[in-house]
């Protein structure tokens, strides 16, 4: 069945083309259902003619009970692309309904409603496994399973830097952990913790297996207040900071001193 992005237009290559084999396409926005005697199943579904539908089509559906195993087929979900309520869908009494529209598989009714997801992520946000739905439908019971198949994961992945890590160390740090979690991935590294104040990491430098699209560097300044304070015992700086002195690690004390003396200094513009 054609779906939002690939809808039935009046030129639309799925008109006319010579569809062969296992493969059987629903060319109407009306709601048809097909018969395979041959595997004793009905599969009921519809194409897109346009963009978007805003009724909620599935509703008139009825399973007719003309074969042993009865499937829907459904594309969307939204408010824009056939809005439907799983639980009223599900009542209907469908073996199975397999959804399609989103990219990332989701159980919407254990053994009974998926969406199955993009075999391959599509963008990376995608993160997470991508695979098919595996389902056997036997004396009236169904059951299904994810089969994990894509050959590539979108990770997003945190790195904790430490205060004294260069960024040689950081570029190894990051290239084991992409060997343990798979080279074959594509990933969105979140630098997190905290890097030497004088230190900057390089992005550019980091990518040994050129499968990060994205390097975020939320690494705080490790500052030496001690040092900081005593260089500053006459201005607000100072004051700041021996008035956080206490602060524990990790408090809201403590991110306080840290973004507000970074602030200052990059008021100052000067360097520590
Ligand atoms: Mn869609």
């Amino acid at each position: 069945m054609a779906g939002n992005h690939d809808y039935l237009k009046s030129t639309s290559y799925y008109r006319n083309y010579p569809w062969q084999g296992p493969v059987h396409m629903f060319l109407s926005q009306r709601p048809a259902c097909m018969e395979f005697a041959e595997i004793g199943t009905c599969v009921y579904g519809l194409s897109y003619e346009q963009r978007e539908i805003t009724q909620s089509l599935y509703d008139a559906v009825r399973p007719q009970k003309r074969q042993p195993v009865e499937i829907l087929l459904v594309h969307g979900g939204d408010e824009k692309h056939i809005p439907f309520r799983k639980n009223e869908l599900v009542k209907q009494g469908y073996d199975y309904i397999a959804l399609g529209h989103i990219h990332l598989p989701a159980e919407l009714v254990k053994d009974q409603m998926y969406y199955a997801g993009s075999l391959e992520p599509t963008d990376k946000n995608d993160t997470g496994k991508h695979g098919y739905i595996k389902g056997e439908i036997k004396g009236g019971r169904t059951r299904v399973q994810f089969v994990p198949f894509a050959c590539r994961e979108y990770v997003h992945m945190e790195v904790k830097t430490e205060k004294d890590m260069t960024g040689r160390e950081l570029k190894e740090k990051i290239a084991r952990s992409i060997q343990e979690r798979g080279v074959q991935n594509i990933y969105k590294m979140i630098l997190m913790g905290f890097r030497d104040p004088d230190t900057i990491y390089d992005p550019g430098r980091l990518d040994t297996y050129g499968n990060i699209v994205e390097i975020l560097d939320e690494t705080k300044p490790a500052y030496d207040y001690e040092k900081l304070k005593t260089l500053n015992t006459d201005n607000l700086l100072g004051q700041y900071i021996e008035s956080l002195a206490d602060a524990k690690e990790g408090s809201i004390e403590a991110i306080a001193l840290a973004e507000g003396v970074q602030a200052m200094l990059e008021a100052k513009g000067s360097k520590i």
